[in-house]
């Protein structure tokens, strides 16, 4: 499922997908989003120290365990569980009404869209991006979401700017994050509400899982780093793919290295299992080799730079489109 959209134009590293050795392509690859020697020479969990976007962390798996990049909270196996029964309950009762349960075709659903512009003040240096960067992010919503042939188009219904040093640096979980969602938060389940401020920590943005909404409707929504909007000045990651992942979250989907190299993995069956997350751009790459496949370092819920992630599969689709059915249909 490749989209010859315009932004891939002069990518290198895509021109094939070798199965060379993993971990040096890894590591390699790599060195444009992280300093320093990238991960370990034999475990990819525990390697030596590295510096990105301006902190060092003692290995990578402290990097992850710290939420960088993406900072959307971990769902342990028990919660997944939870979920997917929750899901196989909601599909009984509905099959059990006569109602069917089924896949969208394309295009089929439209997700009304509020933008807020958290700033410190004027001008984009402040955070107060222009109304042409909040137009380019939703193209690229568009280009993914259909290109991928999913459900979902995406309107603008709103935008809203706010000047509040406090929520311009709102990090997940804190009061300052409560009182700008609730604050500003609008619609229902069915709406997908955008924050964008400069959160700092080298965090780029965080979202909020469907099955979250009940109990927290106020917190439900996605908050991406100011300067990851496309023509933003967080390099690599500043081509709007950091809005299509946290969107992908805000969907229901997993990242690609959820459950590691075990079977159920992000529990969709058509991406293949990955050990860790991968960064820059590492062709060829294979975390988990008993698990057949490459890693799916294209995939947008991987953490890759955003010129690398390029695609979701059939299986994060459909998970995508029952998820908003079961969540966020009203
Ligand atoms: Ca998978
Ligand atoms: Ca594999
Ligand atoms: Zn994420």
């Amino acid at each position: 499922m490749f989209k010859p959209w315009s932004r891939l134009v002069g990518m290198l590293a895509l021109a094939g997908l070798c199965a060379t050795s993993a971990l040096a392509a890894d590591t390699t690859s790599a060195a444009a989003a992280v300093s320093g020697s990238a991960f370990g020479p034999t475990d990819p969990d525990f390697g030596p120290a590295f510096t990105f976007r301006g902190y060092t962390y003692p290995n990578q798996k402290a990097f992850i365990d710290s939420g960088r990049r993406c900072s959307t909270r971990h769902v342990d196996e028990a919660e997944e569980r939870a979920v997917d029964d929750a899901w196989r309950s909601w599909r009984a009762e509905r099959l059990s009404q006569g109602q069917l349960v089924g896949l969208r075709p394309a295009a089929s659903v439209t997700v009304p869209v509020w933008f807020h512009v958290i700033n410190n003040g004027s001008g984009i240096a402040n955070g107060d991006i222009p109304q042409s960067q909040i137009d380019a992010q939703m193209a690229v919503l568009a280009a993914a979401y259909g290109g991928a042939g999913s459900p979902f188009m995406f309107q603008l219904a709103g935008v809203t700017r706010t000047t509040n040093a406090s929520w311009y640096t709102a990090t997940p979980g804190t009061t300052a994050e409560s009182q700008m969602k609730s604050t500003l938060r609008q619609g229902g389940p069915e709406t997908l509400n955008i924050y964008s401020n400069n959160m700092g920590d080298g965090l780029l943005g965080w979202a909020t899982f469907p099955s979250d909404y009940s109990s927290k409707p106020q917190m439900d929504g996605v908050v991406i780093l100011y300067s990851s909007v496309p023509g933003g000045t967080a390099t690599p990651y500043n081509l709007g793919d950091t809005g299509t992942h946290e969107v992908g979250h805000w969907m229901g989907l997993y990242h690609t290295f959820q459950g590691r190299c075990t079977r159920r993995g992000d529990q969709v069956s058509d991406t293949p299992a990955e050990r860790s997350p991968a960064y820059g751009c590492p062709t060829g790459r294979d975390s988990c080799t008993r698990q057949a496949g490459v890693d799916p370092i294209l995939n947008f819920m991987d953490y890759t730079d955003d010129a690398c992630m390029i695609e979701f599969s059939d299986g994060q689709v459909s998970r995508m489109d029952l998820m908003h059915q079961q969540y966020r249909t009203p």
